[in-house]
């Protein structure tokens, strides 16, 4: 029988203890912590190494990702090429206004694209000789309520696998099979009215850390990834179209929502742009028998609050310990917790990034919502309270 059930080639058979799905960072983190704890693993994933290498998305890490790269050994170039940051700025109504973490919490995040986590992690795998195999397709579980579930998949030449798991990992995306294959008891969802705007332009930035700006004419994000290379989102219509937006229309809508007296933002050549839809997405639980979802699998928020990617790292970490326990020191506790402890984590940053998207995007004729903003926006940056609470939830040091 072949892999789809059709008469096709008998799939070849392997074996291993954790199937992961998705060679995202989620993924990748995952297969790299449990290699340095003794557990094999086997990542499959749809698309080229190439691909996954260059598309572009996070881009800031909070000071325990950081660390924890740095404990597994991925900090080498991260520390050679990251930006820290002590605070960001936020921006309204022609005002401009400093939030200092280093001296509200004694903390701070650093800038390095997502793009180059990736690339470290498929490089240390690889050196390490790990089974990762690119340009999958036909990817599928089964028996996951069973102690052998099966990872099935064709690889880049459409010669069907089997391989018989301990233990899958979803870590797929939103876009993936897994949560399909672990039907969720309870979902919750919110879908923004607005998109961002995405940019990588080569352009030195003009600001030394990122500045969130409230706009009436809507939200832009100034983020950075090199000394000559800036990242910049502004909000667009949920349904806009990036063919709407010329680069001349870009920059126009950039120096009207950052306008500032004595300040320039400078342009340059944009070489990506593209427009990434905006919504809350929990799924839970984020396990079912045998698999487990970590990531964007099992949850998704507004970048707003550069959480994305910092989320899915503690994901994984959690899983990557709990696995180890379970497959090496028979002691599945943390394993049977994994769900319930990580949901905690999941709600406090969905939470934060909500609050950021709201108190930062306008609705044209909104007046009364944009006047709470305004008022809020003011309290946070005259309030020590209100912006340590801005300043913990952001550099992560906030307890779940
Ligand atoms: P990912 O989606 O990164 O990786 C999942 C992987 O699984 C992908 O490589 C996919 O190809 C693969 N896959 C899917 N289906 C498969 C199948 N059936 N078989 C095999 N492989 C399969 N976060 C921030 O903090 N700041 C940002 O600015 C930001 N911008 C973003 C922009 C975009 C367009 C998107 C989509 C996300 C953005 N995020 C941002 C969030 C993002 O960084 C995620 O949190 C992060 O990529 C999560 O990593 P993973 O869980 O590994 O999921
Ligand atoms: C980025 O640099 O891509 C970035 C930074 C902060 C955010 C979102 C995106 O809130």
């Amino acid at each position: 029988m072949g892999l789809l059930g059709g008469a096709g080639p008998r799939p070849v058979t392997h074996r291993t203890q954790v199937g992961i799905i998705g060679a995202g960072p989620s993924g990748l983190l995952l297969s790299h912590l449990l290699a340095r704890n003794g557990i094999e693993s086997v990542v499959v994933e749809t698309r080229s190494r190439e691909y996954c290498e260059q598309r572009q998305r996070a881009g800031l890490l909070e000071q325990t990702t950081v660390s924890l790269l740095r404990e597994c050994g991925l900090g080498r170039r991260m520390d050679a090429e990251g930006i820290e940051h002590g605070g960001i700025y936020l921006q309204y109504a022609g005002e401009r206004h400093h939030i200092d973490f280093r001296d509200l919490v004694g903390a701070t995040v650093t800038i390095y694209a997502q793009t180059e986590i990736v690339k470290d992690l498929i490089a240390a795998r690889l050196a390490d000789n790990a089974w990762i195999e690119f340009s999958v397709s036909d990817t599928q579980v089964s028996d996951i309520d069973s102690d052998r579930p099966v990872l099935r998949y064709r690889d880049s030449a459409g010669v069907p696998h089997e391989v018989v798991c301990d233990v899958i990992a979803g870590c797929d995306g939103f876009h993936g099979i897994s949560s399909a294959a672990a039907p969720p008891e309870r979902v919750w969802e919110r879908r923004y009215p607005y998109s961002w705007l995405g940019i990588l332009a080569d352009v030195a930035p003009s600001t030394d850390e990122l500045i969130y700006a409230h706009h009436p004419e809507g939200f832009a994000l100034h983020s950075v990834r090199t000394p000559q290379v800036s990242r910049l989102y502004l909000q667009v219509d949920a349904d806009d179209d990036i063919a709407n937006w010329p680069d001349d229309r870009i920059w126009a809508a950039l120096q009207r929502r950052f306008a500032l007296d004595g300040w320039t933002l400078q342009e340059g050549p944009i070489r990506e742009k593209s427009i990434t839809p905006m919504r809350s997405y929990v799924r839970a639980p984020m396990r079912r028998g045998r698999l487990f979802l970590a990531g964007d699998a099992a949850h998704i928020v507004p970048p707003t609050g550069a959480k994305g990617l910092n989320l899915a790292v503690r994901d994984v970490a959690r899983l990557a310990t709990a696995l180890v326990a379970w497959l090496r020191d028979g002691d599945s506790r943390l394993a049977d917790e994994y769900a319930d402890v990580s949901l905690r984590r999941v709600w406090r940053a969905t939470h934060f990034s909500w609050w950021m998207t709201l108190m930062l995007h306008t609705t044209p004729g909104d007046d009364f919502g944009m006047a709470l903003q305004l008022s809020q926006l003011r309290y946070v940056t005259t309030s020590r309270a209100a912006a340590t609470t801005l300043a913990e939830n952001y550099t992560g040091v906030v307890a779940a």
